[in-house]
């Protein structure tokens, strides 16, 4: 007779409860589409109504979200409470990654033409050479922290084994059908100490459920919007349940608009995934407006949560468009903080590395260094990240040029940035304590502030070097675990007996870096002089940055371009004209340029201002199509001296700068795409020339020129965009009557 003791029992039972769990694991495995939990949030009910979602949201975000203590707040109580909302640790830790990248690899790849359409074979995706390793090592190479892996692009092919439908790696050659390349990915990174990120296009060209909302949301049938949603959001807990923590999710907002249900979208993310990181459409991370990673000139990391997020029925996408339209300006001035709920919410630059776009496009040419420089002080050095996209080829690997290129890049950093002047200078501190170690602040990561004390907003360090010293760059990192303050500074150079202000700036945040043309002193002094509270540093450095261009060629007196007469009542600023619809239809984009220097279009508008982006915004408030429109501004550029003056520019989607009616700058994006910054060097003589500067703005992304004039005197280089335009006012004239 079987003779079972109470021992026995208890291991049977364990066993049998094993067995059944092991059953149950591998149903749940078998089960083909993932299933949602019960809500286990810190709310009651959640229904599709944008009063609850924002319920919901607060109590999601109630820990980075500040809210007016005072009825009726006034200028000076938003003012201290916006100087004190701080960054939760996962936002601090982003903004410490500052170079991440998200490699735009999938079935576009292998289209042959750089972005696929939904129609290519699924077996055409065969990357022989894929190694996850490899894609680690070369991140490490180039300093990156992120990758935030395109799982899936705009053609709907997903590069994970998805079963909601046959688009994906089951059906290619690759590993034989068995792949998963996020599972390879994620492992890869988790052994070389990398983050990982996903970026997941909602708007997918294969799948008819998720091409629909393209042709209008609005023209959806409840069946069709459903099942599109069942959809994006099976598909995210496809990507979101298996593959360990996903630290930013990248949301573009391209091609759906707003068909999909982000309140549900949300609660997936937060549950499966509450350390990440929503970018674009999300409240993680905020675009900087324009594919050329040029953050904002002055960038507050804290915003107001805007009340039309109240109201909008697809609030993160708009959320997106909102915050690079309207903050900058809005956070600026703080009247517009008062009475609002304000969150701390970092910038993201995004860059194609390659010069034709964001997929391998068949020669795998990398942007130049020079460009790839301005972006990193246009980006990194304006306070936000830089997410750079480099491309693998149809192998599975980036190719040499991307490596080196992006190497240069890092070196360059690395070597510019290594020998802080400060280090072996005379230190005087004022403002906060006096017993201090000032040495803190020139080491890397410091996690010893200096803070001022008594309320006193302003902090003055002074350094006397040891003889004389040259230097170009200035380097600060405000201490902003406690909240962002800093919102004017300087930097002064002692010469001819006199305090020289070599450059200025208005926001710092997680970094700021200001260029200025090289200066020799032996006494420098950096002041803030204004801050919302007591400012905090954590490090400061003073440079001999490496130059990054091509010497200058060496002109001759034969090259400086004439001046022209001059003229009596000229006035201040460019004169504009705003062309919609140029031709009545779209004309390819690389054919706009000549149109409308050849024929003689009727603008729909014209004015006279002296900054471009203000007329930019202004127009988009009035018109009904936001997109494929251009604008021409005319006037003088008015040399102060005779020198070689360098032009910057670079738009979303195009610009063109002619001086003198030569052109200088071309600088088209090839389909409609942004594009990086051009620099030309050109020899001016002292006086008038004339200036002609056109913007064309296609459909992708925000409307955003960037024009920037550097010349000896004007440290840095001044203009509209990433840098204050206000030394390059001045020399902008136009004969235009109104
Ligand atoms: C855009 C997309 O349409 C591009 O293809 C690219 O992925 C870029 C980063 O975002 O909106």
């Amino acid at each position: 007779m079987l003779k079972i003791n109470l021992k026995d029992l208890r291991i049977l039972s364990l066993s049998l409860i094993f067995i059944v769990g092991t059953i149950n694991i591998a149903l749940a495995k078998k089960n083909e589409i993932p299933k949602m939990p019960a809500y286990q949030y810190p709310i009651e009910e959640i229904n599709a109504t944008n009063a609850n979602h924002w319920k919901w949201m607060k109590a999601f975000y109630k820990n980075e979200i500040s809210q007016p203590l005072f009825l009726n707040e006034t200028v000076e109580q938003a003012t201290l409470r916006a100087a004190h909302v701080k960054p939760s640790a996962k936002k601090l830790a982003y903004l410490d990654m500052e170079l991440i990248t998200f490699p735009h690899f999938g079935m576009s790849t292998f289209s042959g033409h750089g972005q696929g359409t939904g129609k290519e074979d699924p077996r055409k995706f065969n990357p022989v050479a894929f190694d996850a390793k490899e894609w680690v090592k070369f991140h490490k190479a180039i300093g990156a922290k992120m990758i935030v892996f395109v799982a899936k692009h705009h053609d709907g092919y997903t590069l994970w084994p998805s079963k909601l439908n046959d688009y994906n790696v089951r059906n290619s050659p690759w590993r034989d059908g068995k792949g998963d390349m996020i599972k390879e990915i994620a492992d890869a990174c988790k052994e070389g100490g990398l983050k990982l990120g996903l970026y997941i296009s909602l708007w997918d060209e294969h799948d008819p459920r998720c091409d629909r909302p393209r042709k209008g949301a609005d023209k959806m049938t409840p069946e069709q919007r459903k099942a599109y949603q069942d959809y994006v959001e099976q598909q995210l807990m496809e990507t979101l349940i298996p593959y360990g923590e996903i630290s930013e999710l990248w949301f573009d907002g391209a091609g759906t608009n707003g068909a999909e249900d982000w309140n549900r979208i949300f609660e997936i993310i937060h549950h499966f995934q509450p350390k990440s990181l929503v970018a674009m459409c999300g409240f993680g991370v905020r675009w900087c407006g324009n594919e050329s990673a040029v953050g904002d000139a002055v960038n507050w990391n804290v915003l107001p949560m805007l009340p039309e997020l109240r109201t909008q029925s697809w609030v993160p996408y708009h959320f997106g468009q909102l915050i690079s339209k309207k903050l900058p300006t809005v956070t600026d001035n703080v009247e517009n903080l008062k009475g609002q709920d304000l969150f701390f919410i970092p910038q993201e630059g995004d860059l194609a590395l390659l010069k034709k776009g964001w997929h391998w496009d068949g020669e795998g040419e990398p942007r130049s260094l020079e460009i790839l420089v301005n972006t990193y002080y246009a980006s990194i050095g304006s306070g936000a990240n830089l997410i750079v996209s480099p491309a693998p080829d149809p192998t599975g690997v980036f190719n040499k040029q991307q490596l080196d290129r992006m190497v240069e890049l890092r070196q360059w950093i690395t070597n510019s940035f290594s020998t802080n002047l400060f280090k072996d200078a005379k230190i005087t501190l004022t403002g906060g304590s006096a017993n201090y170690k000032a040495s803190n602040l020139f080491i890397e990561g410091n996690k010893k502030p200096y803070i001022t004390k008594n309320q006193s907003k302003s902090l003055v360090l002074t350094a006397e070097f040891n003889g004389e010293q040259t230097f170009n760059n200035l380097l600060i990192q405000e201490y902003i675990n406690e909240g962002q303050r800093i919102s004017a500074f300087k930097l002064e150079a002692w010469k001819n007996g006199a305090w020289k202000v070599v450059t200025e700036g208005r926001t710092v945040g997680h970094k700021r870096i200001l260029p200025f043309s090289e200066i020799t002193s032996d006494k420098i002094r950096f002041s803030v002089t204004e801050a919302r509270d007591m400012p905090a540093l954590s490090y400061i450095g003073l440079f001999k940055a490496l130059p990054y261009r091509e010497k200058a060629k060496v002109y001759t007196e034969a090259d400086y371009q004439p001046a022209l007469a001059d003229k009596p009542n000229l006035k201040q600023g460019l004169a504009w004209s705003y062309y919609e619809d140029a031709n009545n239809g779209f004309l390819p984009y690389q054919e706009i340029f000549t149109y409308l220097n050849t024929t003689k279009v009727k603008p729909v508008a014209t004015g006279l201002d002296p900054n471009p982006m203000k007329v930019v915004n202004s127009i988009l408030k009035t018109q009904k199509r936001k997109e494929h429109f251009t604008l021409r501004f005319e006037g003088y550029f008015r040399a102060p001296a005779q020198a070689v003056y360098t032009f910057q520019a670079g738009a979303n989607n195009g610009c063109r700068i002619y001086v003198d009616e030569k052109s200088v700058i071309e600088n088209d994006a090839s389909s409609g795409l942004p594009t990086g910054i051009k620099i030309a060097d050109v020899p001016l003589q002292a006086g008038l020339h004339k200036i002609t500067v056109l913007y064309y703005f296609g459909t992708t992304g925000q409307p955003k020129l960037n024009f920037v004039v550097e010349w000896p005197g004007n440290a840095g280089g001044d203009g509209f965009g990433w840098n204050s335009y206000q030394r390059l006012l001045p020399l902008l004239w136009s004969e235009a009557s109104n």
